[in-house]
């Protein structure tokens, strides 16, 4: 396997590049490929790592539609099982990034979450380290890795204000810090990209400092954390839709497994519904909905403090 040059994706300055909007127009690149090179160039600076290498149809893939382009790269290092940068570039109607970065089940720290999904019209953007484990129940992990984050969250909050109507199924898996949002008439490269920069960096740092636990029942649980939290996303993502109509339906299956949510055949064997029952239609199926608890949030459901609080 070929190491990658620690400089080679380096980003030069600080700053989005001011030729963004025109590159945007010019749709060579797309909106969020600063963003993607600015992940992979800071990864690849700080942390000792080797790309995964994409296997046969995945390393090029090419849309239904012969124009929107994607880009997909993929590292692992010593803490890092896998962390993935997803860039969909398909003009002014579509542009998508997909970051995630999940650390080895050694470690309980938790998952980078970047989910831009951008069209001439609107947005929608989740921007989190997703908890492995609850932050409402498990006081620790929330004081662990959330509490001293919350001053650096805060600022973008107020920028990035809540997006409204969101499943109680999707907010188990958000952290305190979550920015959740459709921003709309906003400059994304001035209010998204810092933010983007400082959980990037904050998730960087949480890896830093983090050591390994030599425990196998923790080892297990936070393997177990990840598993559950893939096989949701994998089952119901969703941008799901959106990838079958782009790369049709066996690409995008094997996209999903293989690449977005990569662990999901290997980090376990539980089914989607042994973790999560309530979806069991009565011919043993999964139902299709996105909710079964039917609970919406409207507005932020954490407090300043992280605490969580059910209306
Ligand atoms: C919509 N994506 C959403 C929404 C959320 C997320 C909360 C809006 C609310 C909803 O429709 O449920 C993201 N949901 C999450 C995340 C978690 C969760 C991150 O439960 C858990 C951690 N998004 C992508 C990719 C694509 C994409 C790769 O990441 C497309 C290729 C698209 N997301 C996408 C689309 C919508 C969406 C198209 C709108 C769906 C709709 O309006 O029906």
């Amino acid at each position: 396997e070929v190491r990658l040059a620690r400089s080679r994706h380096a980003v030069e300055g600080e700053g989005y590049p001011a030729a963004v909007e025109e590159v945007h127009k010019n749709q060579s690149e797309g909106l969020y490929r600063p963003f993607a090179d600015f992940a992979v160039g800071e990864l690849t600076k700080r942390f000792d790592v080797s790309p995964l290498l994409l296997k046969g149809e995945l390393r090029n893939m090419v849309a239904r539609d012969g124009l929107t382009s994607i880009q997909n790269k993929a590292f692992e290092s010593s803490k890092i099982r896998c962390f993935r940068s997803t860039c969909i570039n398909g003009g002014s109607s579509l542009q998508v990034l997909n970051v995630a970065g999940l650390a080895r089940p050694e470690y309980d720290i938790p998952i980078f979450c970047a989910d831009f999904f951008s069209t001439a019209d609107r947005n929608i953007i989740v921007l989190d380290l997703n908890p492995l484990y609850s932050t409402s129940t498990n006081k620790y992990y929330k004081e662990k890795y959330y509490d001293n984050l919350l001053p650096l969250s805060k600022k973008h909050m107020e920028v990035l204000t809540w997006g409204g109507k969101v499943t109680a199924e999707s907010v188990q898996f958000f952290s305190p810090l979550v920015l959740w949002t459709k921003a709309k008439d906003q400059n994304l490269q001035q209010t998204l990209y810092p933010a983007f920069q400082d959980y990037l960096l904050a998730w960087f740092s949480i890896l830093d400092a983090a050591q390994p636990t030599v425990n196998s029942e923790a080892i297990a649980k936070n393997q177990e954390a990840q598993h559950r939290y893939l096989t949701w996303r994998a089952t119901k993502d969703p941008g799901r839709p959106l990838l079958t109509r782009l790369y049709g339906e066996e690409l995008s299956e094997k996209y999903i497994e293989e690449y977005l949510f990569q662990g999901l055949k290997t980090l376990g064997t539980k089914t989607f519904l042994d973790y999560f029952p309530e979806y069991r239609a009565e011919d043993n199926t999964v139902r299709q909905q996105r909710s079964m608890v039917g609970k919406s949030f409207f507005t932020r459901p954490w407090d300043e403090h992280g605490n969580f609080h059910i209306d």
